[in-house]
């Protein structure tokens, strides 16, 4: 059922669009009606195909990381290897042709998206304009987490920073509260729900905070308008409000990095500390710390570092036969190119090439050597790493682009690009974090072998 509706979506005519306008239903009726549909097929796929093999676990499985081991059900999102990502169903261009975009702005919203994440539905128009109504009206700061984050040396990474406001705000879970009151497993995806859309609300004022601290301390912080969607706040309160190119930038960026199915670290991290009905803020804060490794979501700041090291080694006259040297230097040195290869993907990531097409139709954004320079990799890097000979996917994830971008546009704090990848991917786990509860998902707890114990059941 969500596949069809969400499939239809992708045709949607502007007649459609318009009609579609009267629908103001909250998301949280929207789940009410779509929830128990799901519960239905899960109690049918558990008692009807329960004993259904689904795929080997070899010993490569178990030491290499579970990379490829079908053994996570997660709802938004599925990642195809050379397509890359479907939000139910629908492609990152389908999604632009569906999904709201701003008054005055051209790109998806992350309040369009997460609608879609959650309810497996493309909302109307008025629903979007709601819920970016309902995450304002909810999005300042409880004073006590200002007081924390203003306590903190600048000096603490942005990403720790985030983790610590982010666990904090668990001071306000409806969850806890409940579950400590004593509700009905039934009842818990409700206080879930309301707890993930308080974090996500509060998440751009937190995040603008911290990165007021850190580099413009004193600075004061603009309110948050009542009329503007989640991320046209969120770049208002970095002070960047007047900046219309970086504000859809963001838009884009943040609603199609929000979810890429659950095995990545930060949502298979939220995913099992969610497992053991922690509250979201407190699943959510371990993601971050996920998402804080070199290897995933801190590669935008390194390429981006990597880039201008590069930049400034190589000078201005960048040829292809330099970047290829480059390159060479990088990889005999045992480091990895960051912003290329990917533990799914085996092609080009599509949200590096929607990016890209941002660039491309922007010729201010084009020429900026940085750009430039990214753009260049790119022609050079792929056929580099094939010859290699190590990674399977010699190709650009989305990493390898979000940076260049932010810096040409002034937000060059590049330790600071990570936190917004932490906003965007709230999308994404506090939907899984409704569907489990909804769903009654257990805790998570696979089984561990040591290599002695592999050993004796290999000769078995
Ligand atoms: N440069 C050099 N070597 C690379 C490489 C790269 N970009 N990507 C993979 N390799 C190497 C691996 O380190 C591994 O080497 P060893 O056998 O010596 O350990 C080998 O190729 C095989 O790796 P793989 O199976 O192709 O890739 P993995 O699934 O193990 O890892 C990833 C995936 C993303 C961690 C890896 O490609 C990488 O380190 N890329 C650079 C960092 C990066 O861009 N991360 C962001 C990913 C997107 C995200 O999660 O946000």
């Amino acid at each position: 059922m969500f596949r069809s509706t969400a499939v239809s979506a992708r045709h949607v005519s502007r007649g459609f669009a318009q009609r579609r306008l009267a629908s103001t239903k909250t998301v949280k009726e929207v789940l009410d009606e779509v929830i128990p549909k799901k519960q239905l097929q899960l109690k049918q796929l558990k008692t009807e195909h329960g004993q259904a093999v689904l795929g080997d676990v070899k010993v490569e499985h178990v030491v290499g990381g579970m990379r490829g081991l079908k053994a996570m059900l997660w709802e938004a999102s599925v990642l195809d290897p050379n397509e890359g990502i479907r939000f139910h169903g629908l492609t990152i261009p389908d999604c632009q042709n569906a999904l709201t975009a701003a008054p005055g702005g051209k790109e998806i919203i992350a309040e369009s998206m997460f609608w879609l994440l959650l309810t497996g539905k493309v909302p109307t128009e008025a629903e979007t304009r709601q819920l970016s109504r309902q995450l304002a009206e909810k999005g300042d700061l409880p004073e006590y987490i200002e007081k924390l984050i203003d306590s903190l040396p600048p000096t603490l990474h942005p990403m720790t920073q985030l983790g610590m406001g982010v666990a904090a705000l668990n001071h306000e879970s409806k969850f806890q509260e409940a579950y400590e009151r004593g509700i009905k497993k039934s009842e818990y995806w409700t206080y879930a729900l309301e707890d993930s859309l308080n974090l996500l609300a509060r998440l751009p004022a937190l995040a603008a905070r911290i990165y007021r601290n850190v580099y413009n301390p004193g600075k004061p912080i603009p309110k948050i308008n009542k009329d503007l969607d989640l991320v046209g706040n969120y770049v208002n309160m970095l002070g960047y409000g007047d900046n219309h190119d970086l504000t859809e930038y963001l838009r884009l960026y943040i609603a199609i990095h929000g979810d890429h199915e659950g095995g990545n670290a930060s949502a298979h991290t939220s995913h099992l500390v969610g497992s053991t009905l922690s509250d979201p803020y407190l699943s959510y804060a371990a993601a971050l710390y996920a998402l804080a490794g070199p290897l995933h979501g801190l590669a935008n700041q390194e390429v981006l570092r990597w880039q201008m090291n590069m930049q400034k080694e190589l000078g201005d006259d960048i040829t292809h036969e330099n970047i290829e040297d480059y390159l060479w230097k990088t990889l005999k040195s045992g480091q990895v190119v960051p912003g290329y290869g990917h533990g799914v993907l085996r092609y080009p990531d599509p949200r590096f090439m929607a990016l890209q097409d941002f660039c491309e139709s922007r010729p201010n954004l084009l020429a900026d050597p940085i750009v430039q320079l990214v753009k260049k990799t790119y022609e050079v890097a792929p056929a580099v790493l094939k010859e290699h000979g190590k990674t399977k996917n010699p190709f650009p994830n989305v990493d390898a682009a979000s940076g260049c971008v932010l810096y040409h546009y002034g937000l060059t704090e590049f330790k600071y690009y990570t936190v917004i990848f932490g906003v965007s991917r709230a999308l994404g786990c506090l939907t899984q974090y409704v569907w489990s509860r909804a769903l009654g998902l257990p805790i998570e707890r696979p089984k561990s072998l040591s290599m002695d114990a592999i050993e004796k059941l290999i000769k078995q």
